[in-house]
């Protein structure tokens, strides 16, 4: 990644200058790093010996992080593990539900996916496609169906069947609608009948800009986040808001997302992320 790498491994051989700062900080507005950390980190700058800084930026952001488990809650023995997936429209939801899935399939879970997302059919489509390709069962209901019969329908078939792992996908929705807050609320409500709930992991769009802080606030304010998947860090995006939304509301990066392809999702590790950021490309 090297997001500030090639940037930093100036100062290792010259003194840091007037210019430099304000390169440094308009390469941390773009990284959409918020401006808490833009501020921390020009502070650093300012009074770091230039060949300490990458260490002393690393750190920092690394001492910011939350102490929080980022690996998924291990319900008791012989029960299930129940993961919500939630998020505003195109964040990555599906897509992420599949490649999560696959990942658990591969660890040895028996896994069972739910198409709570009944908006649309292309949606329930969307699933069932990924779902067959995987080889894991997938609960779905008609258009329009109430999404927490689905989930419902979907956890009493996870019991019956011995699995140790559902994922619900749900609908994109605008975090200002109230309406759509409540049915996240309703399918929890109703699932926690037959199976607690124990993963709500809010899918992260690595490319949203600023606005990505307020949007998990305001779902994590109507329903409990125990983590945030973060999508498309590939390419050109630098996953920066990933760090700023972990900072500001303290919920653990779980999984992070670098492409298309049912492989492309692993467990976040912060240390190597960091690192990465100011390691010369
Ligand atoms: N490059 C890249 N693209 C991704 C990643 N995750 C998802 N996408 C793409 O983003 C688009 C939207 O993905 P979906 O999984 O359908 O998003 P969603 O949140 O389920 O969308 P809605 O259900 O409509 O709200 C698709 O084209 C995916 O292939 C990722 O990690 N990297
Ligand atoms: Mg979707």
């Amino acid at each position: 990644m090297g997001l500030f790498g090639s940037f930093l491994s100036r100062f290792s051989r010259s003194s840091v200058s007037v210019e430099d700062i304000e390169e440094f900080r308009s390469l941390l507005i773009s990284s959409d790093i918020g401006p808490r950390y833009t501020d921390e980190l020009l502070e650093l700058v300012k009074k770091s010996k230039p060949e300490e800084l990458s260490e002393k930026i690393k750190n920092q952001i690394l001492a910011s992080l939350t102490e929080k488990e980022r690996t998924l809650a291990r319900p008791q023995a012989h029960t299930l593990m129940t993961i919500l997936i939630v998020g505003v429209n195109g964040t990555g939801k599906t897509t992420s539900a599949a490649k999560l899935a696959q990942l658990l399939k591969n660890s040895g879970e028996k896994v069972i996916l739910a198409a709570a997302d009944t908006f649309r059919a292309a949606a329930v489509d969307q699933l069932k496609t990924w779902a067959d390709r995987i080889s894991i069962p997938v609960v779905t209901g008609a258009v329009n169906a109430d999404p927490a019969s689905v989930a419902f329908d979907a956890a009493s078939r996870a019991k019956a069947e011995g699995c140790t792992v559902l994922i619900i996908d749900t609908a994109g929705r605008l975090h200002t609608k109230s309406n759509l807050m409540d049915e996240l609320s309703k399918i929890r409500r109703v699932v926690e009948k037959v199976t607690p709930i124990t993963e709500t992991l809010f899918v992260l769009d690595g490319t949203t800009g600023q606005n990505g802080i307020t949007q998990a606030r305001t779902f994590s304010e109507s329903t409990n986040l125990t983590g945030i998947i973060v999508t498309k860090v590939d390419g050109s995006t630098k996953g920066g808001i990933a760090l700023a939304t972990e900072r500001e509301l303290g919920i653990p990066i779980k999984f992070i997302g670098t492409g298309e392809s049912i492989n492309d999702l692993s467990p976040f590790d912060a240390e190597g992320f960091v690192a990465a950021l100011v390691t010369e490309p």
